[in-house]
């Protein structure tokens, strides 16, 4: 009863207040941001997808919150795009290919290199390990340790191991997401 009257008020919430947030969606060419958006923002996933040139802006509504996310490309010639894209946002997503070994170590050092970056100090991460769906694709803890995600000490960062194409854990994602937008709107 009670959960049904706070589901209620968050409704009429709704109908007056908007969070919003921008983040920004980064790693390396083929993990599955672009996926990633699709998924949160229509359920749908797709093999056939075009590698992202430059960068996408989608805006995504969940309940009162707007989420602006900045989904860049991962391939080698964008990369150095990355930081200033991730500049002032609430939050940054990695996302990673659980499945591709190799490509691990080279992630790992894109996501040092730009946590490096002064301007971004602060700006809490979370690194999704996708396509967990695939035979092989290492764990959470697996991912952490590869990425060496302890030695990062000056900001709050979060790692969940997911599947856009089966819709693995997409939603605590969002909680994450929706938890970490801090500015308000009227509208
Ligand atoms: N098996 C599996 N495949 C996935 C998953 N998520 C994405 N893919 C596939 O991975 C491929 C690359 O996905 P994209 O979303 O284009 O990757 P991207 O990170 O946006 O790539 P760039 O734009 O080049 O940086 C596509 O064939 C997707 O269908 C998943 O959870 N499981
Ligand atoms: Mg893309």
């Amino acid at each position: 009863m009670l959960a049904l009257l706070h589901r209620f008020l968050d409704w009429v919430k709704s109908l007056f207040w908007k969070e919003e947030m921008e983040l920004t969606l980064i790693g390396l060419q083929y993990s599955g941001k672009t996926t990633f958006v699709n998924v949160i923002s229509s359920g749908k996933f797709c093999e056939d997808m075009i590698p992202t040139v430059g960068f996408n802006m989608r805006k995504v509504t969940k309940g009162n919150v707007v989420i602006k996310v900045w989904d860049i490309g991962g391939q080698p010639r964008f990369r150095s795009m990355w930081e200033r894209y991730c500049r002032g946002v609430n939050a940054i997503v990695y996302m990673v290919d659980s499945a591709d070994h190799e490509k691990l170590e080279p992630s790992k050092n894109e996501l040092h290199n730009l946590l490096d970056k002064p301007q971004l100090a602060n700006i809490p991460i979370l690194v999704l390990a996708n396509k967990r769906d695939l035979p092989g694709a290492l764990d959470e803890n697996e991912v952490i340790d590869q990425l060496n995600l302890s030695s990062i000490q000056d900001r709050e960062v979060c790692c969940y191991s997911i599947s856009c194409k089966e819709q693995q854990n997409i939603d605590i994602t969002l909680q994450w997401l929706i938890k970490h937008s801090k500015s308000r709107v009227r509208v």
